[in-house]
């Protein structure tokens, strides 16, 4: 049995796993299950019994076992091929990685998500069951001023974490795609980041990954 992902195929967080996944080297040992999160496959008995957060990406191992959670996935995919270079080759690396990736997913990631669930459409009204149009657009502000915070960070670095790529840009990348989604540009005078928008959307993991959607 490979590694088997369930995915709604192109939506962000699942776009984390093949990201990770194609830098690690892991395609060939990965299976992917499309789960419908527009027609609610996520909520069927069969997924909730995978993973009873009914939220994708999941990653059934070769034993059977599910990991839910990107921040999970990532970790362990990381552990499968060479140094751990996404998540952290020692204590401090693994703590400062941690903590962008986290401030991106609260700033900036979720942010989004809230916004487009919130105050749009988002993925229709058999998903969107509860919507509160206000907390929408204000994350929509929240979201657009941490682009202008990572614009800020990357003042002194190349990548978000530091001076090589890691979950915390794999993440960032999610939110970028999201945020297009969602109609949230990035402005042409956030030079830095733009830069960095440039650099890691040229990396091929990021092309794979893009083009499966
Ligand atoms: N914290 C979760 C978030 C997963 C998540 O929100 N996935 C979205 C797709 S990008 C989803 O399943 N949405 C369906 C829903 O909210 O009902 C993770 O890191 O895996």
């Amino acid at each position: 049995m490979p590694l088997t992902v369930y995915e709604h195929t192109g939506f962000p967080n699942p776009l984390r796993i093949r990201i990770a996944a194609a830098e690690k080297g892991l395609q060939d040992r990965i299976a992917y299950r499309h789960i419908d999160v527009t027609k609610n496959e996520h909520k069927t008995q069969e997924f909730l019994a995978l993973n009873p957060s009914g939220l994708v990406p999941a990653l059934q191992l070769e034993d059977g076992a599910v990991l839910a959670e990107c921040v999970a996935i990532t970790d362990y995919l990381d552990g499968q091929s060479g140094e751990a270079d996404l998540t952290g080759r020692d204590a401090r690396d693994r703590a400062v990685i941690s903590m962008t990736q986290k401030r991106i997913e609260d700033g900036f990631l979720n942010a989004v998500g809230t916004y487009f669930h919130h105050a749009t459409d988002g993925l229709g009204p058999d998903v969107e069951i509860y919507q509160n149009k206000e907390w929408g657009e204000k994350n929509r502000e929240r979201a657009e001023a941490f682009l202008v915070y990572l614009d800020g960070l990357l003042e002194d670095r190349i990548y978000m974490a530091g001076d090589r790529f890691t979950v915390a840009d794999i993440i960032a990348i999610a939110g970028v795609v999201f945020a297009g989604f969602a109609e949230i540009a990035i402005p042409t005078n956030l030079e830095n980041l733009t830069a960095w928008r440039d650099r890691v959307w040229s990396r091929p993991s990021v092309t794979e990954a893009l083009q499966a959607a």
